[in-house]
Protein backbone atom coordinates (compact mmCIF):
# COMPACT_ATOMS: atom_id res chain seq x y z
CA UNK A 1 0.00 0.00 0.00
CA UNK A 2 1.29 3.49 -0.86
CA UNK A 3 1.92 5.94 1.94
CA UNK A 4 -1.02 8.49 1.91
CA UNK A 5 0.48 11.62 2.61
CA UNK A 6 -1.98 13.78 2.54
CA UNK A 7 -2.90 12.97 6.33
CA UNK A 8 -1.75 14.32 9.57
CA UNK A 9 0.17 11.11 10.15
CA UNK A 10 1.82 9.53 6.79
CA UNK A 11 1.08 5.78 6.97
CA UNK A 12 0.26 2.59 5.08
CA UNK A 13 -1.44 0.97 7.79
CA UNK A 14 -4.96 2.63 6.51
CA UNK A 15 -5.07 4.66 9.25
CA UNK A 16 -8.09 6.50 8.46
CA UNK A 17 -10.00 2.97 8.33
CA UNK A 18 -9.81 2.72 12.15
CA UNK A 19 -11.30 6.62 13.17
CA UNK A 20 -10.05 5.15 17.48
CA UNK A 21 -6.77 4.70 16.57
CA UNK A 22 -6.39 7.35 14.74
CA UNK A 23 -7.36 9.61 16.94
CA UNK A 24 -5.22 8.04 19.87
CA UNK A 25 -2.11 8.47 17.36
CA UNK A 26 -2.89 12.53 16.65
CA UNK A 27 -2.83 13.16 20.40
CA UNK A 28 0.50 11.40 20.84
CA UNK A 29 1.58 12.98 17.97
CA UNK A 30 1.76 16.84 19.68
CA UNK A 31 3.64 15.27 22.60
CA UNK A 32 6.17 13.59 20.51
CA UNK A 33 6.82 17.07 18.82
CA UNK A 34 7.02 18.49 22.08
CA UNK A 35 9.14 16.09 23.32
CA UNK A 36 11.38 16.55 19.97
CA UNK A 37 11.46 20.57 20.09
CA UNK A 38 12.32 20.07 23.76
CA UNK A 39 14.78 16.94 23.84
CA UNK A 40 15.66 16.86 19.99
CA UNK A 41 18.55 18.21 18.09
CA UNK A 42 19.08 21.72 20.04
CA UNK A 43 18.66 25.19 18.08
CA UNK A 44 17.69 23.46 14.82
CA UNK A 45 13.94 24.32 14.60
CA UNK A 46 14.34 26.84 11.92
CA UNK A 47 17.54 24.80 9.51
CA UNK A 48 16.42 23.10 5.90
CA UNK A 49 18.23 20.07 6.12
CA UNK A 50 18.88 17.89 2.72
CA UNK A 51 16.99 14.53 4.38
CA UNK A 52 15.65 11.85 2.72
CA UNK A 53 11.78 10.95 3.89
CA UNK A 54 10.10 7.73 2.82
CA UNK A 55 7.54 8.34 0.54
CA UNK A 56 6.46 4.27 0.29
CA UNK A 57 7.81 1.09 1.77
CA UNK A 58 8.67 -0.64 -1.74
CA UNK A 59 12.36 -0.43 -2.69
CA UNK A 60 12.08 2.58 -4.91
CA UNK A 61 10.52 4.48 -2.87
CA UNK A 62 11.87 4.83 0.67
CA UNK A 63 14.49 7.05 0.05
CA UNK A 64 12.93 10.85 -1.36
CA UNK A 65 15.65 13.58 -0.52
CA UNK A 66 15.01 17.16 -0.26
CA UNK A 67 14.97 19.94 2.52
CA UNK A 68 12.89 19.91 5.55
CA UNK A 69 12.42 21.71 8.64
CA UNK A 70 13.00 18.44 10.97
CA UNK A 71 9.79 19.67 13.10
CA UNK A 72 7.41 19.36 9.88
CA UNK A 73 9.56 15.81 8.96
CA UNK A 74 6.56 13.57 8.00
CA UNK A 75 7.10 11.15 10.33
CA UNK A 76 4.93 7.88 9.87
CA UNK A 77 3.84 4.57 10.00
CA UNK A 78 5.65 2.15 7.80
CA UNK A 79 5.25 -1.42 7.94
CA UNK A 80 7.13 -3.85 4.64
CA UNK A 81 4.71 -5.40 2.86
CA UNK A 82 2.79 -8.18 4.14
CA UNK A 83 2.60 -12.17 3.17
CA UNK A 84 -0.68 -13.43 3.28
CA UNK A 85 1.32 -17.06 3.47
CA UNK A 86 3.74 -16.09 6.18
CA UNK A 87 4.23 -18.70 8.78
CA UNK A 88 6.14 -18.76 12.14
CA UNK A 89 9.25 -20.30 11.39
CA UNK A 90 10.23 -21.69 14.73
CA UNK A 91 9.60 -22.50 17.73
CA UNK A 92 6.30 -24.62 19.68
CA UNK A 93 4.71 -22.78 17.09
CA UNK A 94 6.81 -23.41 13.91
CA UNK A 95 4.60 -23.55 10.97
CA UNK A 96 1.41 -22.12 12.29
CA UNK A 97 0.53 -18.76 10.64
CA UNK A 98 1.65 -15.59 11.76
CA UNK A 99 -0.26 -13.61 14.08
CA UNK A 100 -2.09 -10.82 12.79
CA UNK A 101 -3.56 -9.87 16.63
CA UNK A 102 -1.50 -9.85 19.87
CA UNK A 103 -2.21 -13.51 21.42
CA UNK A 104 -3.57 -13.27 24.92
CA UNK A 105 -0.84 -15.43 26.24
CA UNK A 106 1.82 -13.21 25.12
CA UNK A 107 0.76 -9.94 25.66
CA UNK A 108 2.74 -8.65 28.36
CA UNK A 109 6.06 -10.25 26.74
CA UNK A 110 5.61 -8.64 23.74
CA UNK A 111 4.84 -5.55 25.16
CA UNK A 112 7.67 -5.76 27.04
CA UNK A 113 9.86 -6.20 23.95
CA UNK A 114 8.29 -3.75 22.16
CA UNK A 115 8.70 -1.06 24.76
CA UNK A 116 12.49 -1.91 25.42
CA UNK A 117 12.87 -1.65 21.83
CA UNK A 118 10.66 1.59 21.28
CA UNK A 119 12.84 2.74 24.39
CA UNK A 120 16.21 3.22 22.88
CA UNK A 121 14.80 5.32 19.90
CA UNK A 122 14.10 8.73 21.42
CA UNK A 123 16.93 7.78 23.67
CA UNK A 124 19.99 7.82 21.25
CA UNK A 125 17.82 11.09 19.75
CA UNK A 126 18.29 12.41 23.82
CA UNK A 127 22.42 11.52 23.83
CA UNK A 128 22.87 13.45 20.66
CA UNK A 129 20.95 16.32 21.15
CA UNK A 130 24.16 18.58 21.35
CA UNK A 131 26.19 17.17 18.70
CA UNK A 132 25.06 19.32 16.19
CA UNK A 133 27.12 22.52 17.89
CA UNK A 134 30.09 20.73 16.98
CA UNK A 135 29.67 19.13 13.96
CA UNK A 136 32.88 18.72 11.73
CA UNK A 137 31.56 19.66 8.36
CA UNK A 138 27.61 20.46 6.93
CA UNK A 139 28.02 16.83 5.45
CA UNK A 140 27.95 15.09 8.98
CA UNK A 141 25.93 17.77 10.69
CA UNK A 142 23.11 16.62 7.95
CA UNK A 143 23.72 12.91 8.37
CA UNK A 144 23.38 13.58 12.20
CA UNK A 145 19.77 14.75 11.52
CA UNK A 146 18.87 12.40 9.12
CA UNK A 147 19.94 9.67 12.23
CA UNK A 148 17.72 11.65 14.64
CA UNK A 149 14.76 11.25 12.35
CA UNK A 150 14.94 8.16 11.37
CA UNK A 151 14.95 7.03 15.12
CA UNK A 152 12.40 9.52 15.86
CA UNK A 153 9.95 7.44 12.99
CA UNK A 154 11.08 4.21 14.93
CA UNK A 155 9.78 5.10 18.00
CA UNK A 156 6.81 6.13 15.88
CA UNK A 157 6.93 2.40 14.82
CA UNK A 158 6.86 0.88 18.34
CA UNK A 159 4.36 3.22 19.44
CA UNK A 160 1.92 2.39 16.36
CA UNK A 161 2.15 -0.97 17.59
CA UNK A 162 1.56 -0.27 21.29
CA UNK A 163 -1.58 2.04 20.68
CA UNK A 164 -3.08 -0.46 17.90
CA UNK A 165 -2.93 -3.75 19.67
CA UNK A 166 -2.00 -3.44 23.71
CA UNK A 167 -5.02 -1.06 24.30
CA UNK A 168 -4.85 1.46 27.11
CA UNK A 169 -1.49 -0.45 28.35
CA UNK A 170 -0.23 0.30 25.35
CA UNK A 171 -0.98 3.79 25.00
CA UNK A 172 0.10 4.59 28.87
CA UNK A 173 3.34 2.79 27.43
CA UNK A 174 3.63 5.48 24.75
CA UNK A 175 3.45 8.09 27.00
CA UNK A 176 6.28 6.82 29.71
CA UNK A 177 8.21 6.71 26.03
CA UNK A 178 8.27 10.34 26.14
CA UNK A 179 9.27 10.68 30.24
CA UNK A 180 11.48 8.32 30.27
CA UNK A 181 14.87 10.06 29.49
CA UNK A 182 18.74 9.20 28.86
CA UNK A 183 21.07 10.08 31.41
CA UNK A 184 17.96 10.99 34.29
CA UNK A 185 18.11 10.11 37.60
CA UNK A 186 14.80 9.48 38.38
CA UNK A 187 13.22 8.17 35.08
CA UNK A 188 16.39 6.96 33.03
CA UNK A 189 16.38 5.07 29.64
CA UNK A 190 16.14 0.96 30.09
CA UNK A 191 18.79 -0.06 28.52
CA UNK A 192 22.53 0.68 30.00
CA UNK A 193 24.25 1.83 27.01
CA UNK A 194 21.67 4.42 26.42
CA UNK A 195 22.29 6.39 29.46
CA UNK A 196 25.55 7.14 28.53
CA UNK A 197 26.33 10.37 27.01
CA UNK A 198 27.34 11.20 23.50
CA UNK A 199 29.45 14.15 23.87
CA UNK A 200 31.48 13.85 21.23
CA UNK A 201 32.00 13.07 17.05
CA UNK A 202 34.09 10.22 17.94
CA UNK A 203 31.83 8.76 20.57
CA UNK A 204 28.83 9.79 18.00
CA UNK A 205 30.66 7.77 15.00
CA UNK A 206 31.44 4.82 17.42
CA UNK A 207 28.02 4.59 18.93
CA UNK A 208 26.47 4.38 15.59
CA UNK A 209 28.94 1.99 14.33
CA UNK A 210 28.63 -0.40 17.99
CA UNK A 211 25.09 0.94 18.99
CA UNK A 212 22.88 0.85 16.00
CA UNK A 213 24.86 -2.28 14.75
CA UNK A 214 23.07 -4.23 17.92
CA UNK A 215 19.80 -2.52 16.90
CA UNK A 216 20.28 -4.16 13.61
CA UNK A 217 20.65 -7.98 15.40
CA UNK A 218 17.82 -7.20 17.39
CA UNK A 219 15.33 -6.01 15.12
CA UNK A 220 16.41 -8.71 12.79
CA UNK A 221 15.48 -11.24 15.63
CA UNK A 222 12.59 -9.29 16.13
CA UNK A 223 11.72 -9.22 12.31
CA UNK A 224 11.51 -13.43 12.98
CA UNK A 225 8.51 -12.44 15.33
CA UNK A 226 5.84 -14.51 14.65
CA UNK A 227 3.82 -11.18 15.50
CA UNK A 228 3.62 -10.25 11.85
CA UNK A 229 2.97 -6.64 12.61
CA UNK A 230 6.11 -6.33 14.48
CA UNK A 231 7.83 -8.36 12.13
CA UNK A 232 7.27 -6.15 9.43
CA UNK A 233 7.60 -2.71 11.48
CA UNK A 234 10.82 -4.04 11.80
CA UNK A 235 11.82 -5.41 8.33
CA UNK A 236 11.11 -1.67 7.58
CA UNK A 237 13.58 -0.39 10.06
CA UNK A 238 16.53 -2.26 9.09
CA UNK A 239 16.53 -0.52 5.86
CA UNK A 240 16.95 2.77 7.68
CA UNK A 241 19.50 1.36 10.02
CA UNK A 242 21.90 0.90 7.58
CA UNK A 243 22.68 4.40 6.42
CA UNK A 244 22.91 4.77 10.35
CA UNK A 245 26.07 1.91 10.87
CA UNK A 246 27.26 3.67 7.68
CA UNK A 247 27.51 6.79 9.02
CA UNK A 248 29.57 5.25 11.87
CA UNK A 249 31.99 3.31 9.64
CA UNK A 250 33.00 6.15 7.65
CA UNK A 251 33.05 7.97 10.59
CA UNK A 252 35.83 6.21 12.35
CA UNK A 253 37.41 5.29 9.32
CA UNK A 254 37.97 9.48 7.91
CA UNK A 255 38.77 10.04 11.39
CA UNK A 256 41.73 7.17 11.05
CA UNK A 257 42.82 8.12 7.85
CA UNK A 258 42.87 11.81 8.78
CA UNK A 259 45.50 11.06 11.51
CA UNK A 260 47.10 8.55 9.42
CA UNK A 261 48.06 10.98 6.83
CA UNK A 262 49.15 13.97 9.33
CA UNK A 263 50.93 11.43 11.25
CA UNK A 264 52.59 10.51 7.72
CA UNK A 265 53.15 13.93 6.25
CA UNK A 266 54.94 15.17 9.45
CA UNK A 267 56.69 11.79 9.86
CA UNK A 268 55.42 12.02 13.66
CA UNK A 269 53.71 9.30 15.98
CA UNK A 270 52.87 12.11 18.23
CA UNK A 271 49.69 12.94 16.70
CA UNK A 272 48.09 15.11 19.16
CA UNK A 273 50.35 17.88 18.65
CA UNK A 274 49.36 17.14 15.16
CA UNK A 275 45.99 18.19 15.93
CA UNK A 276 44.55 14.75 15.21
CA UNK A 277 42.93 12.04 17.61
CA UNK A 278 45.61 9.61 18.40
CA UNK A 279 45.38 5.94 17.67
CA UNK A 280 45.54 4.89 21.03
CA UNK A 281 43.08 7.01 22.12
CA UNK A 282 40.14 5.82 19.25
CA UNK A 283 40.91 2.25 20.81
CA UNK A 284 40.05 3.58 23.78
CA UNK A 285 36.69 5.22 22.72
CA UNK A 286 36.38 1.95 21.13
CA UNK A 287 37.03 -0.27 23.56
CA UNK A 288 34.47 1.60 25.39
CA UNK A 289 31.24 1.28 22.85
CA UNK A 290 32.25 -2.12 21.72
CA UNK A 291 32.16 -3.40 25.70
CA UNK A 292 28.82 -1.06 26.42
CA UNK A 293 27.12 -2.63 23.56
CA UNK A 294 27.76 -6.44 24.29
CA UNK A 295 25.87 -5.40 27.59
CA UNK A 296 22.77 -5.16 25.61
CA UNK A 297 22.85 -8.50 24.63
CA UNK A 298 21.89 -9.40 27.98
CA UNK A 299 22.81 -12.74 30.00
CA UNK A 300 24.95 -15.55 28.60
CA UNK A 301 22.35 -17.79 29.47
CA UNK A 302 19.16 -16.49 29.34
CA UNK A 303 15.91 -17.94 30.12
CA UNK A 304 13.96 -15.06 28.98
CA UNK A 305 15.59 -15.70 25.25
CA UNK A 306 14.72 -19.49 25.41
CA UNK A 307 11.08 -18.32 26.33
CA UNK A 308 11.13 -15.67 23.79
CA UNK A 309 11.99 -18.53 21.21
CA UNK A 310 9.78 -21.05 21.74
CA UNK A 311 6.43 -19.26 21.69
CA UNK A 312 7.85 -17.53 18.05
CA UNK A 313 8.09 -13.79 19.47
CA UNK A 314 11.89 -13.55 18.94
CA UNK A 315 13.62 -15.40 16.72
CA UNK A 316 17.51 -15.96 15.52
CA UNK A 317 19.68 -13.77 12.84
CA UNK A 318 18.11 -14.81 9.69
CA UNK A 319 15.95 -17.38 11.14
CA UNK A 320 14.48 -18.83 8.16
CA UNK A 321 18.24 -19.16 6.34
CA UNK A 322 19.76 -21.70 9.19
CA UNK A 323 19.54 -25.15 8.53
CA UNK A 324 18.45 -26.92 11.74
CA UNK A 325 15.21 -28.25 13.33
CA UNK A 326 13.93 -24.21 14.29
CA UNK A 327 13.18 -26.27 17.70
CA UNK A 328 16.50 -26.78 19.45
CA UNK A 329 14.86 -28.55 22.08
CA UNK A 330 17.55 -31.31 21.28
CA UNK A 331 20.59 -29.10 20.77
CA UNK A 332 23.52 -27.47 22.77
CA UNK A 333 25.38 -24.47 21.61
CA UNK A 334 29.43 -23.32 23.23
CA UNK A 335 29.15 -20.62 24.88
CA UNK A 336 31.96 -18.63 27.17
CA UNK A 337 30.78 -17.90 30.34
CA UNK A 338 32.49 -17.42 34.21
CA UNK A 339 33.10 -20.33 36.77
CA UNK A 340 34.87 -19.91 40.17
CA UNK A 341 36.36 -16.57 38.71
CA UNK A 342 37.68 -18.05 35.71
CA UNK A 343 36.72 -17.49 31.91
CA UNK A 344 35.84 -21.00 30.44
CA UNK A 345 34.02 -22.32 27.62
CA UNK A 346 30.35 -24.73 28.64
CA UNK A 347 28.14 -26.52 26.42
CA UNK A 348 24.83 -24.98 27.27
CA UNK A 349 21.28 -25.85 25.78
CA UNK A 350 21.15 -23.92 22.68
CA UNK A 351 17.45 -22.31 23.62
CA UNK A 352 19.41 -20.64 26.66
CA UNK A 353 22.27 -19.26 24.53
CA UNK A 354 20.19 -17.64 22.05
CA UNK A 355 21.65 -13.89 23.25
CA UNK A 356 25.21 -15.26 23.71
CA UNK A 357 24.54 -16.47 19.87
CA UNK A 358 23.26 -13.27 18.96
CA UNK A 359 26.15 -11.31 20.26
CA UNK A 360 28.54 -13.91 18.03
CA UNK A 361 27.36 -13.12 15.24
CA UNK A 362 27.28 -9.38 15.87
CA UNK A 363 30.86 -9.62 16.54
CA UNK A 364 31.82 -10.87 13.50
CA UNK A 365 30.08 -8.14 11.79
CA UNK A 366 31.99 -6.05 14.26
CA UNK A 367 35.04 -7.62 13.11
CA UNK A 368 34.61 -6.64 9.51
CA UNK A 369 34.63 -2.54 9.73
CA UNK A 370 37.83 -2.99 11.57
CA UNK A 371 39.35 -4.67 8.91
CA UNK A 372 39.09 -1.51 7.01
CA UNK A 373 40.11 0.78 9.57
CA UNK A 374 43.42 -1.44 9.88
CA UNK A 375 43.63 -1.43 5.90
CA UNK A 376 43.90 2.58 6.12
CA UNK A 377 46.64 2.84 9.47
CA UNK A 378 48.98 -0.37 7.37
CA UNK A 379 48.70 1.75 3.88
CA UNK A 380 50.26 4.52 5.67
CA UNK A 381 52.94 2.39 6.62
CA UNK A 382 52.03 2.98 10.52
CA UNK A 383 52.54 0.06 12.87
CA UNK A 384 49.51 0.53 14.88
CA UNK A 385 46.49 -2.82 14.99
CA UNK A 386 42.96 -2.02 16.13
CA UNK A 387 41.23 -4.66 17.92
CA UNK A 388 38.12 -5.23 19.47
CA UNK A 389 37.90 -5.96 23.35
CA UNK A 390 37.27 -9.55 24.80
CA UNK A 391 33.77 -9.50 25.43
CA UNK A 392 34.26 -10.15 29.13
CA UNK A 393 35.58 -6.72 28.77
CA UNK A 394 34.18 -4.10 30.90
CA UNK A 395 30.68 -5.47 30.90
CA UNK A 396 27.77 -4.97 33.48
CA UNK A 397 25.36 -7.53 32.26
CA UNK A 398 25.69 -11.39 32.05
CA UNK A 399 28.33 -13.10 33.93
CA UNK A 400 31.42 -11.54 32.83
CA UNK A 401 29.85 -8.58 35.11
CA UNK A 402 31.78 -9.88 38.30
CA UNK A 403 34.90 -10.34 37.03
CA UNK A 404 37.75 -7.99 36.17
CA UNK A 405 39.17 -8.39 32.54
CA UNK A 406 41.62 -6.77 29.66
CA UNK A 407 40.97 -6.01 26.75
CA UNK A 408 42.63 -9.16 25.82
CA UNK A 409 40.82 -11.48 28.19
CA UNK A 410 43.19 -11.97 30.99
CA UNK A 411 41.28 -12.06 33.90
CA UNK A 412 42.81 -9.97 37.12
CA UNK A 413 42.36 -8.53 40.62
CA UNK A 414 40.18 -5.48 41.01
CA UNK A 415 43.28 -3.47 41.70
CA UNK A 416 45.25 -4.25 38.69
CA UNK A 417 42.04 -3.45 36.92
CA UNK A 418 42.05 -0.21 38.18
CA UNK A 419 45.63 0.59 37.70
CA UNK A 420 45.41 -0.16 33.85
CA UNK A 421 42.34 1.10 33.31
CA UNK A 422 43.37 4.84 31.78
CA UNK A 423 45.05 2.49 29.17
CA UNK A 424 41.86 1.03 27.81
CA UNK A 425 39.30 3.47 28.51
CA UNK A 426 38.77 6.86 27.89
CA UNK A 427 40.17 9.00 30.62
CA UNK A 428 38.30 12.61 31.66
CA UNK A 429 41.80 13.98 30.07
CA UNK A 430 41.26 12.33 26.98
CA UNK A 431 37.97 12.85 26.76
CA UNK A 432 38.41 16.59 26.78
CA UNK A 433 40.90 16.69 24.54
CA UNK A 434 38.44 14.97 22.04
CA UNK A 435 36.04 17.12 22.21
CA UNK A 436 39.02 20.31 22.15
CA UNK A 437 38.96 19.51 18.41
CA UNK A 438 35.38 19.38 18.40
CA UNK A 439 34.17 23.19 18.18
CA UNK A 440 32.81 25.10 17.31
CA UNK A 441 30.85 23.48 14.22
CA UNK A 442 32.23 23.80 10.74
CA UNK A 443 29.29 25.75 8.69
CA UNK A 444 30.90 26.70 5.68
CA UNK A 445 30.20 24.22 2.48
CA UNK A 446 33.08 22.19 1.38
CA UNK A 447 34.84 22.54 4.62
CA UNK A 448 35.83 20.00 7.20
CA UNK A 449 36.82 19.75 10.74
CA UNK A 450 41.23 19.24 10.69
CA UNK A 451 40.25 15.90 12.26
CA UNK A 452 38.45 14.11 10.11
CA UNK A 453 38.93 13.35 6.52
CA UNK A 454 35.79 14.33 3.89
CA UNK A 455 33.85 11.52 2.79
CA UNK A 456 34.48 9.62 -0.51
CA UNK A 457 31.37 10.91 -1.99
CA UNK A 458 28.19 12.68 -1.02
CA UNK A 459 24.69 11.96 -0.02
CA UNK A 460 22.46 10.73 -3.10
CA UNK A 461 24.94 11.83 -5.81
CA UNK A 462 25.77 15.08 -4.43
CA UNK A 463 29.04 16.34 -4.00
CA UNK A 464 30.53 16.29 -0.36
CA UNK A 465 30.52 19.98 -1.01
CA UNK A 466 26.85 20.35 -1.21
CA UNK A 467 25.02 22.98 1.06
CA UNK A 468 23.65 19.98 2.99
CA UNK A 469 22.08 22.55 6.08
CA UNK A 470 20.87 25.90 4.94
CA UNK A 471 20.80 27.58 8.84
CA UNK A 472 17.87 30.62 7.42
N1 LIG B 1 20.51 -3.19 30.62
O1 LIG B 1 17.54 -12.84 30.49
P1 LIG B 1 18.28 -11.57 30.17
C1 LIG B 1 18.55 -0.03 18.98
C2 LIG B 1 17.86 -7.32 32.18
S1 LIG B 1 19.37 -1.05 20.06
C3 LIG B 1 19.66 -3.31 31.66
O2 LIG B 1 19.55 -11.70 29.48
P2 LIG B 1 16.74 -10.78 27.97
C4 LIG B 1 19.12 1.31 18.75
C5 LIG B 1 16.69 -7.95 31.47
O3 LIG B 1 15.70 -6.97 31.15
C6 LIG B 1 18.37 -2.51 20.18
N2 LIG B 1 19.03 -4.46 31.95
O4 LIG B 1 17.31 -10.61 29.40
C7 LIG B 1 20.48 1.50 18.65
C8 LIG B 1 16.21 -8.96 32.47
O5 LIG B 1 15.40 -8.34 33.45
P3 LIG B 1 14.41 -9.22 34.38
C9 LIG B 1 17.31 -2.45 21.27
C10 LIG B 1 19.26 -5.54 31.18
O6 LIG B 1 15.38 -10.26 28.07
C11 LIG B 1 21.00 2.77 18.47
C12 LIG B 1 17.47 -9.41 33.17
O7 LIG B 1 18.42 -8.38 32.92
N3 LIG B 1 16.41 -3.56 21.14
O8 LIG B 1 17.56 -0.39 18.46
O9 LIG B 1 16.95 -12.13 27.41
C13 LIG B 1 20.15 3.85 18.35
C14 LIG B 1 17.89 -10.76 32.71
O10 LIG B 1 18.52 -10.67 31.45
C15 LIG B 1 20.14 -5.48 30.08
C16 LIG B 1 16.32 -4.55 22.02
O11 LIG B 1 17.01 -4.57 23.01
C17 LIG B 1 20.77 -4.24 29.83
N4 LIG B 1 21.62 -4.10 28.79
O12 LIG B 1 17.69 -9.85 27.10
C18 LIG B 1 18.79 3.65 18.44
C19 LIG B 1 15.35 -5.65 21.70
N5 LIG B 1 20.19 -6.70 29.52
O13 LIG B 1 13.59 -10.07 33.45
C20 LIG B 1 18.27 2.39 18.63
C21 LIG B 1 14.34 -5.93 22.75
C22 LIG B 1 19.38 -7.49 30.23
O14 LIG B 1 15.28 -10.03 35.26
N6 LIG B 1 14.92 -6.43 23.98
N7 LIG B 1 18.81 -6.80 31.22
O15 LIG B 1 13.63 -8.15 35.07
C23 LIG B 1 15.35 -7.71 24.18
O16 LIG B 1 15.33 -8.52 23.30
C24 LIG B 1 15.83 -8.11 25.54
O17 LIG B 1 15.08 -7.43 26.49
C25 LIG B 1 17.33 -7.86 25.80
C26 LIG B 1 17.69 -8.50 27.17
C27 LIG B 1 18.17 -8.48 24.68
C28 LIG B 1 17.65 -6.39 25.93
Amino acid sequence: MAIDYSQLIPNNVDLAGDRRLQRALENWQPRFLDWWKGMGPDGTLNFDVYLRTAISAEANGWANFGYVKMPDYRWGIFLAGRNPNRVIAYGDNKGKPAWQEVPGELRSTLRRLIVTQGDTEPASVEQQRLLGKTAPSLYDLRNLFQVNVEEGRHLWAMVYLLHAYFGRDGREEAEALLERHSGDPDKPRILGAFNEQTPDWLSFFMFTYFTDRDGKYQLASLAESGFDPLARSCRFMLIEEAHHMFVGESGVQRIVQRTCDLMKEHKTDDARALGAIDLPTIQKYLNFHCSVSLDLFGQEASTNAANYYTMGVKGRYLETRIEDDHVLTDATFDIDTTDNGRIVRKTVPALQALNERLRQDYLEDCARGLLRWNKAIEQAGIDFELKLPHRAFHRRIGAFSELHVSPDGKVMSEADWKANESKWLPTDEDRAYVTSLMGPGVVETGKFAHCIAPPARGINGQPADFEYVRFN
